[in-house]
């Protein structure tokens, strides 16, 4: 275990099936996070809040997800300087193109690096969160090693069996 903590919140319970993609990679790659709900338009104390305190907290990273009127990931970022990756998760009226203009539009200043919308994104946003870890961690960048050689042996080992 190392000593560096990332946040994952999401704006509601529903986003959850998306989120705990992330969750599950931070798992995967052995660094501790805390997995929050937090609205930024049912609980906006509680969001300023979390912001303000985040760094004394402990965090490194927060990967905030929100789907619709997404406010989560910039009022959180509005609050803080840690760095916050934005998740745009997948609506059902407007299947995440609201949620990822929504998160990705920030005007200069305060920045809040999104990926892209629902599964791949959560769990970009955790690798992309290890990452910034792994420049001062070795350990969480050798883990981040063995997880794409895992990844490229499956994808060798999944075009090999065409030819069987
Ligand atoms: C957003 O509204 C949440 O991030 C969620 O994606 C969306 C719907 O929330 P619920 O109505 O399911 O709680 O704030």
């Amino acid at each position: 275990m190392i000593g560096l903590l990332v946040a994952v919140v999401m704006g509601s319970t529903s986003d959850w099936p998306v989120m705990k993609l992330a969750a599950n990679v931070l798992t995967e790659l052995d660094i501790p996070h805390k997995n929050t709900v937090i609205s930024a338009h049912r609980m906006p104390d509680e969001l300023a809040q979390f912001g303000k305190t985040a760094r004394s907290q402990g965090y490194s990273v927060i990967i905030a997800g929100a789907g619709g009127a997404a406010h989560l990931p910039g009022m959180l970022a509005a609050n803080t300087t840690v760095p916050v990756i934005g998740v745009p998760v997948k609506t059902r009226t407007l299947s995440g193109i609201d949620s990822l203009l929504s998160i990705v539009q920030m005007p200069a200043g305060v920045p809040v690096g999104t990926t892209a919308i629902g599964d791949a994104g959560a769990t970009n946003a955790a690798l992309y969160a290890a990452e910034m870890l792994a420049i001062t961690d070795a350990t969480v960048a050798a883990k981040l090693d063995t997880y794409r050689a895992a990844q490229t042996q499956k994808a060798r080992e999944s075009g090999a069996s065409l030819h069987e």
